[in-house]
């Protein structure tokens, strides 16, 4: 078989005093931490549309990227090359897991039959190449958002053909990612919003929004598809106003159409960013209403208000993430898909695996600092101190429901004479930098 990524060989463990770029300095797959490996806590994916539909371009200039399949020009051959090249990319970053697009691995035909036909020719490649590989797959979806006729949503279109268009298209994701053996299948609402309500129905558009969701709920069932149904919350771009906002306006609406027994979240660190939560608030909020699912590991750029998917070096985000992921009970059949791409100026094919490198490390040592943090516990000390008013006295009839407001009157004007406790908060940032430093 063709090498694609020549003078690349099996990416290795090789601890933190190594220099090599191209060697995992915290990332030990078979280390435990906690009586689990590493590799089963982050269940690490690649985003095939970063990575290998990613050419560099931007509003002001065409691609930059260099990739060993630049010169091939037919669209089935180069989808033929790009998938048999994700493999050896797979397989030499040791990546347990990847994620894709119907239309990343495989080229619109001149219609929706040939379309169908070019993707099931790929993903019997990727079956094939799937059997001798250890790399499975996270999570598959459907683009919605690329193809021009999508110019005013998808299931929130208000053109009826294009609401069909979108509903056959994920029904045939659905059957590819069941046939590939996919744990999760992901709705991101490409450009499920609205520019104005000038020209927005939004009842119509979001009940339409949760009729599709329900149609997938049903042909999961009919097909057998056992997979997690994962929604993924973002609140602006490529409409000005995205439905799926962020995490707790999607539980809402998921609750709003009873369907909620069926989804839960993937979030993304950049879209928390967006809408102006921190990511650690975003996983919080789907852990603690029981919506966690995945996560699409990437970092924004605080200066930029845009969706700038960098790969996730910052290592006090991905600690905040794993405690997260932790205090949830660590991922079930969700991951750390890197939703990543390399800088425009990042254009040479190694650029893919140092960007890579760089994020598995920074989860994995994420993860060993969250670790210290939960097994040291002076957090959650902290924490149980700073509520136990609750957990006594008044606070306890709060809590139980055995006050209203006259009882809490009556015990109000006896105890008016209120003091308060300090936050500590810089004290507990310093705490988070030690165990950062010292794990
Ligand atoms: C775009 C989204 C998209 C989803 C999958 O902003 O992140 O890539 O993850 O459709
Ligand atoms: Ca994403
Ligand atoms: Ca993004």
């Amino acid at each position: 078989m063709t090498e694609y990524f020549k003078g690349v060989s099996q990416i290795k463990y090789e601890g933190k005093d190594s220099d090599n770029p191209l060697a995992y300095k915290y990332y030990n797959p078979d280390e435990i931490i906690n009586g689990k490996r590493m590799e089963d806590h982050l269940r690490f994916a690649v985003a095939y549309w970063h990575t290998f539909q990613g050419v560099g371009l931007d509003p002001f200039g065409v691609g930059t990227a260099e990739r060993p399949w630049d010169s091939i020009s037919d669209p089935m051959e180069l989808a033929r090359v790009k998938m048999e090249a994700a493999f050896e990319f797979f397989g030499k970053l040791g990546a347990p897991f990847f994620c894709f697009h119907d239309r990343d691995i495989a080229p619109e035909g001149n219609s929706l039959k040939e379309t169908n036909k070019n993707l099931d020719e790929i993903v019997k490649l990727a079956k094939e190449l799937m059997k001798g590989s250890k790399t499975k797959l996270l999570w598959g979806t459907a683009n919605l958002f690329g193809n021009k006729r999508f110019v005013h949503g998808a299931s929130t279109s208000p053109n009826a053909d294009v609401f069909a268009y979108s509903a056959a298209q994920v029904k045939k994701a659905m059957e590819v990612t069941l046939e590939l053996g996919g744990q999760n299948y992901v709705f991101w609402g490409g450009r499920e919003g609205y520019e104005t309500l000038l020209n927005t129905d939004m009842k119509l558009e979001t009940d339409n929004l949760a009729r599709f969701l329900k149609m997938a709920v049903d042909y999961a069932k009919e097909i057998g598809f056992k997979g997690q149904f994962l929604i993924e919350p973002k609140p602006k771009e490529p409409t000005k106003h995205q439905y799926d906002f962020d995490t707790q306006t999607v539980i809402g609406f998921l609750k709003t159409h009873g369907l909620d027994p069926y989804f839960k979240m993937n979030i993304e660190a950049n879209h928390a960013t967006l809408a102006a939560h921190t990511f650690q608030h975003e996983v919080r909020v789907a852990r603690e209403n029981g919506f966690f699912g995945s996560i699409d590991a990437n970092q924004g750029d605080m200066l930029l208000g845009w969706d700038t998917d960098q790969f996730p070096t910052n290592i006090y985000d991905t600690a905040l993430c794993m405690y997260e992921v932790i205090k949830a009970g660590g991922f079930t059949t969700g991951g750390l898909n890197f939703d990543s791409k390399v800088r425009r100026g990042s254009f040479e094919p190694i650029d893919l695996f140092y960007a890579h490198v760089a994020g598995m490390d920074t989860f994995a040592k994420g993860l060993k600092i969250a670790d210290k943090m939960i097994k040291d516990g002076k957090l959650d000390k902290f924490i149980a101190e700073r509520y136990s008013s609750y957990t006594a006295g008044i606070g306890k009839d709060i809590v139980g429901g055995k006050v209203g407001f006259k009882e809490l009157e009556k015990y109000a004007m006896e105890h008016d004479q209120i003091k308060n406790n300090s936050g500590r908060q810089e004290m507990l940032e310093a705490i988070l930098n030690k165990y950062i430093l010292e794990s």
